[in-house]
């Protein structure tokens, strides 16, 4: 509390855990019921993937997109937007791709993964946003081209200086508060290291203690509860 009590600069990472009290699975802990909560984000998030079977691809990416549309932000979402006007600078990295940040009024925001309310033509690699569901699967842009999901895959690169603007900011930052992920995904990961390399305070809210639980300062809980008292202890303060 007493770090960011002091902070002007604050900056959030999230993951899947965010969007958890949402109803969105997260990707280790998916016991989602029904096809596609079976199928490993591993196999499908990839350019090989969506090459060997677009329709697959796409028909769990639909799925994703529909659980996300009727999903709603929860009370860790509200907090982190809510930040924007509580801290002199902040900003949100988010690991996520579902959307409900934007949705609870996030606008500083870097999407490290991007978006799946954007698809992209694989041809002119224009990127389109199409929130809502598409009568064909795969979709197909106006040239005649497939549509692929505006996400970052497994062996893709982050979008161009994603990663160099969230490593400039957590540098110079007072606080790094991460929300809800496993840190099992680089370079994503790599900002947390990278914090306590530079001796900035690393408060961690996760419902299991992970990796670097030993050196940051660990909010066990839900982030859709914690997050909640802690804004109510920055007001009482
Ligand atoms: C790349 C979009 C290279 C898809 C995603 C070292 C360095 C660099 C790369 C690598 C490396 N080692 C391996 C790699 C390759 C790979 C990688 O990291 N693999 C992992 C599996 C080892 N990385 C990549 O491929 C990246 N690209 O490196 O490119 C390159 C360089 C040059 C040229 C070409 C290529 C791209 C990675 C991006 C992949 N795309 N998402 C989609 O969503 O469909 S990643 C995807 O998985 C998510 O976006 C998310 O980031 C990640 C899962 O992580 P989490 O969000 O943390 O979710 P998880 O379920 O794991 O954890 C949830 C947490 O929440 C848990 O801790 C749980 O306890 C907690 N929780 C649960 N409930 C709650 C809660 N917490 C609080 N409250 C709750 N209620």
């Amino acid at each position: 509390m007493k770090v960011l009590l002091k902070a002007q600069s604050v900056v959030v990472l999230t993951g899947a855990g965010v969007s958890a009290e949402s109803g969105i699975d997260t990707f280790r802990d998916s016991k989602g019921s029904g096809l596609w909560s079976r199928y490993n984000p591993q196999e499908l998030a990839t350019p090989q993937a969506f090459s060997a079977d677009p329709e697959l691809v796409w028909k769990w990416y639909e799925w994703r997109r529909d659980r996300a549309r009727t999903a709603s932000p929860n009370p860790a979402h509200r907090v982190i937007s809510s930040w924007e006007n509580r801290f002199k600078s902040f900003l949100l990295v988010s690991q996520n791709v579902d959307g409900l940040h934007q949705r609870a009024g996030s606008k500083k925001i870097i999407c490290l993964h991007g978006s799946a309310t954007e698809v992209r033509c694989t041809r002119s690699t224009k990127v389109f946003l199409k929130p809502d569901a598409f009568e064909q699967i795969p979709p197909y842009c106006l040239c005649g081209s497939m549509f692929r999901p505006n996400i970052v895959w497994f062996g893709e690169s982050l979008p161009p200086g994603a990663m160099e603007s969230a490593y400039e900011r957590i540098s110079n930052c007072d606080a790094l508060v991460v929300v809800g992920t496993s840190l099992a995904v680089y370079p994503a990961a790599n900002l947390v290291p990278t914090a306590l390399q530079y001796g900035i305070p690393v408060i961690e809210i996760n419902v299991e203690a992970g990796d670097f639980s030993s050196r940051t300062i660990s909010l066990l809980g839900k982030a859709g509860e914690v997050l909640p008292d802690l804004d109510r202890g920055l007001d009482e303060h």
